[in-house]
């Protein structure tokens, strides 16, 4: 890794810019080991469940792609998986075995399916291994179930309960639409003490058809699905622009959403994140896309004449300026 992407996230050194999104190719312990041994900054284990789960029925993930723009292909994809994980406890353990075989962060993700599992959920991580507990309160595809992201006097009490000590406590956010969204969770963000938030989440409730079948993608939800990869990039920007400039750098950012190339990454950079996730490339490319997203970055950076992420971070200009 060059020295010019290495970056503080939550307090925590990170060796590159680049690490991988919760959700994508990290359930199993040989996922995750897999990630140990790539080129990630980090390992995020999968949202982890009071109990183990199958998840939705299959087929429930579909990549596709959108078009073209500017020369590039926009790809995408739709899931509806539902939470597949293993139980917290299985999570537990797998921090522990991953901590003593990589020297990397671990990141445990928790996913409460109501408001009483997630002082439990967080509590047993705040007693593991695990570096940093990244709280989703974004999970789109709970069939009933309300997304908690969206009602933030639910966000509010669920913060009231967790143990906020030792390790320093994340909040997955979904994707906000509004500045007034924005600015009520940034306000509860400063309020609880969160060291760091992720976003976006997959945008909920998406349909990709295919016209020839008749029929949607995906199987779950009559077709109804989370939308990832390059076609949400500029949904994601928007979010993490509008939670910097009210946080400025006083809670880290890492971007997610569409990132599958450094010059993604420099996107998300400028706009203010401290760190970026890769879901829907990773599940495309494996393993071997971080080190290249990494390098393509530290590449940009060279030629911009940025010798740190800190040199380069937030530095969006605007027109008329
Ligand atoms: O498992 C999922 O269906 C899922 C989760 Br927990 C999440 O946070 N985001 C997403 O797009 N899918």
């Amino acid at each position: 890794m060059g020295e010019r992407t290495k970056t503080i996230v939550a307090g925590i050194a990170f060796d590159s810019y680049v690490m991988n999104a919760s959700g994508v190719r990290d359930t199993t312990l040989e996922e995750l080991k897999a990630i140990a041994d790539s080129g990630s900054s980090a390992v995020v284990m999968k949202s982890s469940t009071m109990e183990p789960r199958q998840g939705n029925p299959e087929p429930r993930y579909a990549y596709f792609i959108l078009g073209s723009s500017r020369g590039r292909e926009v790809q995408g994809s739709l899931q509806c998986m539902g939470l597949p994980n293993e139980g917290y406890r299985k999570y537990v353990k797998f921090a522990r075995i991953i901590k003593t075989g990589c020297g990397k962060p671990v990141f445990a993700s928790v996913a409460g399916l109501s408001e009483k599992d997630y002082p439990i959920l967080v509590g047993a991580f705040q007693d593991g291994e695990a570096d940093a507990i990244e709280v989703n309160v974004s999970c789109p595809n709970l069939e009933g179930k309300a997304l908690i992201g969206y009602d933030f006097d639910q966000v509010r009490r669920i913060l009231d309960k967790i143990p906020k000590q030792p390790k320093p406590i994340g909040l997955k956010l979904p994707p906000y639409l509004e500045q007034r969204q924005i600015q009520e969770m940034a306000d509860i963000v400063k309020k609880y003490g969160i060291s760091f938030i992720t976003c976006i989440n997959s945008i909920p409730n998406a349909l990709v058809i295919d016209g020839t079948q008749e029929r949607p993608l995906i199987r779950p939800k009559k077709g109804l699905g989370a939308l990832c990869g390059g076609c949400i990039k500029p949904v994601a920007l928007g979010n993490v622009k509008m939670f910097y400039d009210i946080l400025r750098g006083k809670v880290s950012i890492i971007g997610v959403g569409g990132i599958s190339s450094g010059s993604d990454a420099f996107d998300f950079l400028l706009t203010g994140a401290d760190a970026v996730q890769i879901g829907t490339c990773f599940e495309k490319q494996g393993p071997a896309c971080f080190a290249r997203i990494n390098r393509e970055l530290e590449e940009i950076l060279e030629r911009k004449g940025y010798k740190s992420i800190e040199q380069a971070r937030g530095k969006l200009k605007f027109l008329g300026e």
